[in-house]
């Protein structure tokens, strides 16, 4: 059950959402369109520091509150969740657990403020096998000299930095990969072709170039060698976002679909009240239920520091699959219209979702870190 303090919060995220987000979630989604007018009244309400100290100038939250917020801006809009996941889970995460006093000084009260951080570890050839990265970083009088290239990469034209790793030692094993904060306006850094997507359409998605791209030992992130640990360890919290945008995704759905089906007539009576789809949004209602609270309950063993892989790889299998079910059956109970581009919301959900099942993690792997997990506790 949720504190006062964490229902006030979803209120005042809930009422912005709805007042900003809301009215151009569609406009975003056809025009590819990115929300940068809302990066800064975002930044304002403190959505895009939950992670950050405020001692970095940010608005720190639990993790309950963080879920929540992306929850609530994913209801009405995937691509705004998606950036605000990304950014507070990926980008900023890593320098706050890895980074030197020096590094969260330089780029936290940036972050805080608004200028969005990317996470690059997926490749062309390094998807699953987040391990297989091919992107090199070599030493040089003192300076790491970086090559490569990095795919899919959320906030790409808008980030000032990446969190990126690179491979720096021959070692085939992933011990030879480490991580760096690699900046914008940076010579080699170049930014690729915006990426044309099925949903998420207003989220900035493209490939990260590095061409001799020179940085120096205070723009490496923790020891030599820790990048694919580091790497693992932040995707545990990350999956926990991405669960709760999939979460948002399948709320909206189902609000879209029970306000069709409480208001469309056929043979006489709204058709909610016909069995058939009665049943149907009572399952959507439960298995998204059912889906908070597991992301809730995850949340709290987040801050309460207690293991937590299992857990976060369950609540993204089961929010992905909830919200491409969910949004689904509301296209069902709209029929014909539901089929519409722009129409209803439900179609837009239904190709947003779809990318919870994929990033971060595919359902594929969340189910081999479940597994490895529930074998290792055999005796
Ligand atoms: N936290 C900390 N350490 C972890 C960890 C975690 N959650 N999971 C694994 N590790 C450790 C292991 O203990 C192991 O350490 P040792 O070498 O010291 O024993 C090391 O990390 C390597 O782990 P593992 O052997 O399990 O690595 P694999 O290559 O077999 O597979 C998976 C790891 C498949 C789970 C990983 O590559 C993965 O999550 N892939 C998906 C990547 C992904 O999500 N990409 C999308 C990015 S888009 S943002």
């Amino acid at each position: 059950m949720l504190d006062k303090n964490q229902l006030e919060f979803r209120e005042k995220v809930r009422a912005f959402a709805l007042e900003k987000i809301e009215p151009v979630a569609a406009i975003l989604d056809e025009e590819q369109r990115f929300i940068d007018e809302h990066i800064q009244p975002m930044a304002e309400m403190g959505l895009l520091s939950m992670i950050i100290p405020e001692e970095y100038g940010g608005k720190p939250t639990d993790t309950v509150c963080y879920s929540i917020a992306v929850e609530e801006l994913s209801r009405v809009c995937g691509s705004t969740g998606i950036t605000v996941a990304a950014h507070n889970s990926l980008g900023a995460f890593p320098i706050l657990k890895f980074g030197t006093d020096d590094q969260k000084k330089r780029f936290l009260p940036r972050a805080a403020k608004g200028e969005l951080i990317a996470f690059g570890l997926s490749e062309p050839d390094a998807g699953s096998d987040a391990g297989g990265t091919q992107t090199k970083a070599q030493l040089k009088d003192g300076n790491w000299i970086i090559n490569g290239s990095k795919s899919w990469i959320t906030s790409a034209t808008r980030a000032f930095a990446t969190i990126a790793v690179a491979k720096t030692s021959d070692d085939p094993s992933d011990k030879g990969i480490t991580s760096f904060v690699l900046e914008k306006d940076c010579e080699g850094y170049s930014i690729g072709k915006k990426e044309n997507k099925l949903g998420l359409r207003g989220s900035d998605t493209a490939f990260l170039h590095f061409d001799d791209m020179k940085v120096g030992p205070e723009n490496l992130l923790g020891e030599i060698g820790d990048g694919f640990k580091q790497m693992l360890i932040t995707l545990d919290g990350g999956r926990i976002s991405i669960a709760a945008m999939a979460l948002g995704l399948a709320q909206g759905a189902l609000d879209c679909a029970l306000q069709y089906a409480a208001t469309r007539v056929q043979f006489g009576k709204p058709i909610g009240h016909f069995q058939g789809i009665g049943h149907t949004l009572a399952d959507m209602a439960a298995e998204i239920e059912a889906t908070r609270q597991l992301i809730y309950n995850t949340s709290c063993m987040k801050d309460a520091k207690v293991p937590f892989s299992r857990e976060s790889a369950m609540c993204k299998l089961m929010a992905a699959d909830v919200g491409v079910r969910v949004s689904s059956q509301a296209i069902t109970i709209l029929g014909a219209v539901g089929c519409l581009t722009g129409k209803y919301s439900a179609e837009r959900i239904w190709r947003d979702v779809k990318l919870c099942e994929i990033g971060e993690g595919t359902s594929e792997i969340q189910r081999l870190v479940i597994a490895r997990d529930l074998l290792k506790s055999v005796k």
